[in-house]
């Protein structure tokens, strides 16, 4: 039996796992008990990652579309006439109609591939699903401290004195990263949640802030201004680390603790123990999907103003934590952005120097995030590698149809996934175990998944996919092998230049980016003058309807496609959670089947009362298709992250449904 060490092609954790392999079969899997972070823990979806790989409906060849049945062709035929057709389009509108999209369970480098090759074809309209999750987190990192991934590193929770946890439920959605809230609390450290939902993370807390949706911002501005006032700020930090602080500290003079009350629904004196809590160091400030998708960067900023108010950044158990979703999108926003080229900002010199590299200069007009391409844009052409909008987008009926009405939508996917069915062509790919290549964690460690078997049938590994299309296209310069790429991609990339391959490769060391150290800016911010910006945001008017929310459940894993191939998991119940008093108000009991309705689409669910909703809110699991039926297509507008937490809905009891 050969054992080859990988990293789970889940979360953001990036859990080490060793795959046991027998005749080019994944036979079983268990954890690595040297990876730095996972430390010999695994989850049940980490825990059975190779199944699905195995499943019986797995692609196996390329499929084109004949009038309205896929029949099969070969790669020869797939591709030649993918490359005509590009071509095609890119003479009759431009380059400009058409758009390269990938999911984040790709490499660094066949995204970073991915992306080279919509800007060889002429267009910067190329994005991945970081877009929808944790964009605003790394646009306001980068604007206020310099680099858009956390600051800190999970391994320095156990040192804090407190963890601040807004909008997450780790027991859910990281689940392996809750041994490190045990070490916390047997070493006295507090926990304080911020979530409108009492999760299994804010039982574990000693201070739970149940907000109102959407109120964050009042929430951090209050105790900004709070802790300015009594003093509990740290002046000499700010004096010496942070601008920004006058014109900060004057425009919060308004938010007040008793107004904070009224507009989130937590109780003054709660607030107040907030307040005093963080004040201390060191603490970390860590959130999730909770802030970014509903405030969006404007929500991240007002956080992040609290950590360097109390001067808890660049010292050891202090920080800034995001908790990035899928195992590469923290290396695949750092990569593949429309409005950014990899290697900084979009300009003339850095695009001289990717020319330098590439041997063609790209192209400098801002190309379209896959929100404004999927939601509403007037392309003609699509390539999407590993990514389900049709399911995991708000307002699906809506992306459906856009999706239907392109001229060529080209669908790379190991699975016939709803979004596959609406191709013209779908290119069998490989899954996380038949290919190698490097991941970016949660925790900005980077390492090397290995080969461990071969992919079946005429399955190819997207770099190859990739790469045969470039050639097709008579371009130069995309290698199939990830060992180049990488060495490539980190010229280019500098935040990425001070790993090697051999690093990566080796798992004995934890090998992160863009300094091996697990607190960042103890010195220095990665800004132009080494200082960090404090930035006020202002509070919007908070919706005031019932507020749906939705969020992850710890057995399933975003549209499903590889749980619901995984035997032992069950199938998940389409179910709506509500909290008493709104099912009394509504008619609504336990059980009862109930149509939730918004001013994009309704769902038929289950309803279930629930004391962990808050009132004035319902709760469903993301996993359950017909909720972005619901969930509407409201984007932040700067950096068009979908507000999918925060849909005003109805819900009303279907009688006689026999
Ligand atoms: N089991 C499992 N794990 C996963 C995933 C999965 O599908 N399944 N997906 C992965 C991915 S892609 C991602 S991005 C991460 C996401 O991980 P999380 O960030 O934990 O994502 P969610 O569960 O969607 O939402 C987090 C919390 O935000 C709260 N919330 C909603 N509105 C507000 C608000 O206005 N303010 C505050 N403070 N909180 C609010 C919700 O109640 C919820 O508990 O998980 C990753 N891990
Ligand atoms: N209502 C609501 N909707 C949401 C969210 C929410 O909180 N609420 N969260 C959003 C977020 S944060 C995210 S990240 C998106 C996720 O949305 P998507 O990225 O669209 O969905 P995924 O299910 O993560 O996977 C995408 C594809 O990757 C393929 N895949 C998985 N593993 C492998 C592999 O090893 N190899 C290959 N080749 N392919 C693989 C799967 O078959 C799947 O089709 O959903 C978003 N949608
Ligand atoms: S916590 Fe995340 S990375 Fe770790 S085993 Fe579970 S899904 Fe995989
Ligand atoms: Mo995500």
């Amino acid at each position: 039996m050969l054992e080859t060490k990988s990293i789970c092609p889940y979360c953001g954790v990036g859990c080490g796992l060793i795959l046991e392999v027998d005749n080019n079969l994944i036979m079983r899997l268990y954890p690595d008990q040297d990876h730095v972070v996972s430390r010999g823990h695994i989850c049940g979806k980490g825990s059975t990652a190779h199944e699905p790989g195995n499943s019986w409906d797995r692609l196996l060849y390329p499929l084109k579309r004949e009038k309205d049945v896929m029949v099969r062709t070969s790669w020869d035929n797939a591709l030649q006439e993918i490359a005509t057709k590009l071509l095609e389009i890119r003479k009759r509108y431009g380059p400009e109609a058409i758009g390269f999209y990938g999911g984040c369970q790709n490499t660094l480098e066949e995204g970073y591939t991915m992306m080279k090759l919509a800007r060889a074809l002429g267009t910067n309209n190329v994005d991945s699903c970081a877009r929808v999750c944790h964009d605003p987190s790394a646009t306001a990192l980068k604007e206020m401290v310099g680099l858009g991934a956390t600051s800190t590193s999970v391994t320095e929770i156990p040192r804090s004195k407190a963890l601040v946890i807004v909008g997450e439920s780790l027991t859910e959605s990281h689940p392996v990263l809750v041994q490190y809230l045990s070490l916390l609390k047997k070493n006295n450290g507090k926990i304080a949640v911020i979530d409108p939902r009492t999760t299994g993370t804010a039982k574990m807390a000693d201070l739970h802030l149940k907000s109102r949706p959407g109120t964050d911002i009042y929430l951090f501005n209050a105790v900004a201004n709070f802790l300015i006032s009594n003093n509990l700020y740290d002046r000499k930090f700010v004096e010496d680390r942070v601008d920004g602080f006058e014109e900060f500290s004057r425009l919060i003079k308004s938010y007040t603790i008793q107004e904070a009350e009224r507009i989130t629904g937590i109780e003054q004196h709660i607030i107040v123990e907030f307040a005093r809590l963080i004040s201390q160091k060191p603490v970390i400030f860590s959130w999730g999907l909770g802030l970014t998708q509903t405030g969006g960067p404007k929500a991240v900023r007002s956080l992040i103003n609290l950590a360097l108010l109390t001067g808890n950044v660049g010292i050891d158990g202090a920080g800034l934590l995001v908790y990035r979703g899928q195992t590469n999108v923290q290396g695949s926003g750092d990569l593949i952005k429309p409005n950014v080229f990899p290697n900084g900002p979009m300009a003339l010199e850095t695009a001289k120097e990717l020319e330098k590299i590439w041997g063609f200069l790209p192209p400098m007009r801002e190309g379209k995030t896959v929100t404004e391409a999927l939601l509403g844009s007037d392309m003609k052409a699509i390539v999407l590698m590993n990514f389900n909008p049709a399911v995991s987008f708000p307002n699906r009926r809506k992306v459906e149809n856009f999706l239907k009405s392109l001229e060529l939508l080209v669908v790379m996917d190991p699975f016939m996934t709803e979004t596959a069915k609406l191709a013209h062509y779908v290119l069998p790919s490989a899954m996380w175990t038949e290919k190698e290549g490097s991941v970016t964690s949660l925790d900005r460690i980077v390492k090397w998944r290995f080969k461990a078997a071969s992919p079946p049938g005429e399955v190819k590994e997207e770099l190859e996919i990739l790469s045969l299309l470039a050639d097709r296209l008579e371009l130069k310069g995309f290698s199939r092998d990830p060992k180049e790429v990488f060495k490539e991609m980190k010229t280019v990339a500098k935040t990425y230049s001070n790993l090697t391959l051999d690093q990566v490769m080796d798992y004995s060391t934890p090998s992160r980016y863009p300094e091996n150290d697990t607190v960042l800016y103890r010195t220095r911010f990665y800004t132009s003058n080494g200082k960090a910006k404090l930035k006020f945001e202002e509070q919007p008017e908070p919706k005031s309807g019932l507020i749906l929310i939705t969020g992850r459940a710890v057995t399933r894993y975003n549209t499903d496609e590889m749980i619901s191939r995984t035997p032992g998991f069950s199938q998940l119940a389409p179910v709506i959670y509500l909290n008493l008093k709104d099912a009394q108000r509504l008619g609504i009991r336990d059980n009862d089947l109930v149509k939730v309705t918004s001013r994009c689409g309704m769902a038929i669910l289950n309803a279930r009362i629930s004391p962990d909703v808050l009132e004035g809110t319902v709760f469903a699991y993301m996993h359950v298709r017909s909720i972005n039926n619901v969930v509407c297509d409201e984007l932040d507008p700067e950096t068009k992250t979908p507000r999918y937490k925060y849909t005003e809905v109805s819900i009303s009891k279907i009688e006689n449904i026999y």
